[in-house]
């Protein structure tokens, strides 16, 4: 019956992508009596279940509690694109029950007081709870830009340090991405590498040194041999991949 009532719900938010719009500036006061509505908003602003044959990305993700007594999320941010579809491999490394849930902030917020009244164990695509020791994944589509957030609901966890936020948006992503600087070595344009001596990579946490990157043909084109650049470098299904160059 719940499964009934929420693959309709889902279909109806697909049906009406204008309602979306209106639920941002919700308060949470009225977030309970609104909540049939917005859980139809919510779905289509974070996004839908994804498939597992159209993964672009697997994160992993680990859950547990820390010696000082507060309870984490590793990695405690992403940054993802609109329309990525992620593999989230969660783990649950720590010694108590955990949940991953992906949601609006807003909608967090309302399940989050749902399960202090009563500690409720959800099944939604959107979540998985985690036994100790356990692992389990959430394929997610992730639609629209925007701020998300993800969290475990078990009371108390999120205020003990269980939430992070999911940033879905080119802009997000580029306002922390640091260009480097680097030296072209050799190019391969047949099989899509760059070779480049480069600084620090800031955001893969990598030191300078001299390595392969992946490039697709436009920025290829825009590289030669002993050129000097300024790039940015991600992990793009798994491979380092120049996605910039000034
Ligand atoms: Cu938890």
């Amino acid at each position: 019956m719940k499964n009934l009532l929420l693959t309709t719900a889902f279909s109806l938010a697909l049906a009406t992508p204008v309602f979306a719009a209106g639920t941002h500036g919700g308060g949470h006061g009225e977030a309970k009596a609104e909540s049939h509505a917005a859980d139809h908003a919510a779905m289509m602003l974070v996004g839908q279940p994804g498939k597992a044959e159209g993964v672009d990305r697997t994160l992993e993700v680990s859950m547990r509690e820390t010696d000082d007594g507060t309870m984490i999320f590793e990695p405690s941010t992403f940054e993802i694109q609109p329309g990525e579809t992620i593999r989230f491999k969660v783990r649950n490394d720590g010694e108590l029950e955990h949940e991953f849930v992906i949601d609006t902030i807003e909608q967090n917020v309302v399940h989050k007081a749902q399960m202090a009244q009563m500690d409720m164990e959800h099944d939604d695509p959107n979540s998985i709870r985690l036994d100790p020791g356990a692992d389990g994944e959430v394929i997610w589509t992730f639609a629209n830009e925007g701020t998300f957030e993800f969290a475990c609901l078990i009371p108390g966890h999120y205020e003990s340090g269980m939430h992070g936020p999911i940033n879905v948006g080119m802009k997000m992503a580029q306002a922390n991405m640091e260009y480097t600087k680097g030296t072209v070595k050799k190019v391969d344009a047949k099989g899509g590498k760059v070779t480049i001596n480069h600084g620090p990579l800031l955001n893969l946490d990598m030191p300078a040194m001299t390595m392969v990157f992946r490039a697709d043909e436009a920025l290829i084109a825009r590289m030669s041999e002993g050129q000097d650049i300024e790039f940015v470098a991600e992990p793009v299904k798994g491979k380092l991949t120049v996605t910039q160059l000034k």
